[in-house]
């Protein structure tokens, strides 16, 4: 890629351009889209978006199961130099809302009618879904690819710390930067293909699966829904090269029979939580694939990298990536630095200067240290972050909502560790007297929280306590919650 390219979007379009019968999109049915038929759909939805009032620097919410159809309209927003705020298919009308009246999108894109109620009401103009098609429009290519280096790309909604999720907004340098560092370091080719089961709304599916396939000129399968055999069915059927999973996804293609098929992939790489150990070695015994394990955050994209050659360390996040500079402050604090370092969190002055150091450093809120060959270790979180099948849980966001429930006196909510998941969202509740006439609490409690928030933040396991444990602070003492 020359140096003169300052967008994800003008890069992609060079590969289709130059090699226009190569495969880029794959579906699971084989469906398959080469350059020249995603050049020129991606114009035409791009064009037929700028005809409904979208133009460069929008805002707009998308919110879509994975498929080809998703990949292209993710694409046409970003060769219009749109602001895409991707947003978890699960979220709930409330969680929405709170995207919506903060960002201030003027188009929401999303798959099910049925989450399509509330927009009018918070605002936003252009509602597009399968049952409400955009209109062709004439195709105006002066508008496509034009996006600069500090253009905003993405606002990425992920954990604040007073409750409710705050928005990072990253450039279309910050992307660039981030999809180049693992292309490079995962020596990504043009004739790799990456299945792809992964949530098209997080960094992890988005920021290095998608944008890394099309930045490598590579082709990627899209696997709309994860199970062990719709993954190594795709391999199998599709040549795939390359598996990116979270540790849960791992975890039950270790259990499998058929986990030996995992040796086909040149390179199959976990993140977005702790990958296990034992669910490291079970795969490298059962498969004879070393997993490579990576580090990110919605903030920096990618930051450190287990190496393609050379030693891969499990339990270890391995090296910095290319241009990535890692540091342990206080505590093992671990900071970076880079280019793609997100710049601010939108509306939040306070926060985003506190998540900085005095010289510039990111503070990721993760706990590290260097192990003796300087690979990282994460060792631990500096906050209450619960991390459940690779998605973030914010405690103080459920216990808000939990403490509506009229039956609810005091509440705290933290993971417990699980093999499968990584952690399991947990209740310490005290519950009102009245509660004992209620022997369903449990269920009441969680269809509360099942209407208010994304199935994957309602607690699995819960357990009733006469009080919590607090310090002289009044705050509850996290670690000293057990199980009665
Ligand atoms: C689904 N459920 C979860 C859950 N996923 N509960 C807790 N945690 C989760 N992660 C719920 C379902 O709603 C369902 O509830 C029940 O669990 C069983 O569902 P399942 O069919 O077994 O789960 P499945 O749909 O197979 O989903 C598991 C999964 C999914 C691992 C495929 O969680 C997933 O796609 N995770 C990926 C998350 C991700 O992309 N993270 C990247 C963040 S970016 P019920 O009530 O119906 O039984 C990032 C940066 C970085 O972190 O470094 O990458
Ligand atoms: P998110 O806010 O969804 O981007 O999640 C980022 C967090 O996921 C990081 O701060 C880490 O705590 C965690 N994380 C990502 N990758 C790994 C990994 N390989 N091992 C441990 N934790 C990870």
């Amino acid at each position: 890629m020359s140096a003169d390219v300052v967008s994800l979007a003008a890069a992609w379009v060079r590969h289709w351009t130059d090699r226009p019968n190569d495969p880029v999109l794959v579906d699971d049915q084989g469906r398959t889209l080469v350059g020249r038929q995603v050049n020129e759909m991606t114009a035409q939805r791009a064009s037929d978006l700028a005809a409904s009032g979208i133009a460069r620097g929008s805002r707009v919410l998308l919110s879509c199961a994975p498929s080809i159809d998703l990949a292209l309209t993710y694409i046409a927003l970003m060769r219009l130099g749109i602001t895409v705020l991707p947003a978890n298919t699960g979220y709930t009308e409330r969680e929405l809302e709170h995207l919506v009246t903060d960002a201030r999108p003027v188009a929401a894109i999303v798959d099910d009618p049925r989450r399509l109620h509330g927009f009018d009401r918070w605002g936003v103009d252009v509602v597009v879904s399968a049952e409400v098609p955009l209109p062709h429009a004439p195709i105006r290519h002066e508008l496509l690819d034009q996006a600069d280096a500090d253009d905003s790309a993405f606002i990425a909604y992920t954990s604040g710390t007073t409750g409710a999720p705050k928005g990072a907004v990253l450039t279309q340098a910050n992307l660039l930067a981030g999809a180049k560092a693992v292309v490079q370091a995962w020596e990504w080719q043009a004739a790799d293909r990456l299945v792809m089961a992964l949530p098209l709304f997080h960094m992890h599916g988005l920021g290095v699966g998608l944008n890394g396939s099309l930045l490598a000129g590579s082709s990627v399968v899209v696997v709309p829904r994860f199970s062990v055999d719709a993954v190594l069915d795709a391999i199998a059927r599709h040549a795939g090269t390359m598996f990116f999973g979270v540790p849960t996804m791992y975890a039950r293609l270790a259990a499998s029979d058929r986990v030996s098929e995992l040796s086909a992939l040149r390179l199959a790489v976990s993140g977005s939580a702790p990958l296990p150990v034992s669910v490291w070695h079970r795969l490298a015994k059962r498969s004879g694939v070393q997993v490579l394990e990576r580090y990110g955050m919605t903030e920096t994209v990618m930051l450190t990298s287990n190496p393609l050659h050379g030693e891969r360390r499990c339990g270890t996040v391995g090296v910095p990536l290319p241009n990535v500079d890692v540091r342990l402050g206080e505590g093992g604090a671990v900071q970076v630095r880079g280019p793609n370092v997100f710049t601010h969190y939108l509306n939040r002055d306070r926060e985003s200067q506190e998540a900085f150091t005095d010289d510039g450093w990111f503070i990721t809120g993760d706990i590290g240290q260097w192990d003796d060959a300087n690979y990282l270790q994460l060792v631990g979180r500096a906050s209450e972050l619960i991390i459940t099948g690779g998605f973030n849980v914010y405690p103080p966001e459920l216990e808000d909502v939990l403490r509506e429930h009229p039956l609810v006196i005091d509440i705290a909510v933290v993971g417990t560790p699980d093999e499968e998941w990584g952690e399991v969202v947990t209740a310490y509740v005290v519950l009102d007297d009245s509660a004992s006439a209620y022997s369903s609490w449990r269920d009441t409690l969680a269809a509360h929280a099942g209407e208010r928030l994304a199935p994957y933040k309602v607690p699995r396991v819960w357990h009733r306590v006469g009080e919590l444990p607090r310090n002289a602070m009044g705050k509850v003492v996290r670690s000293e919650l057990t199980p009665p």
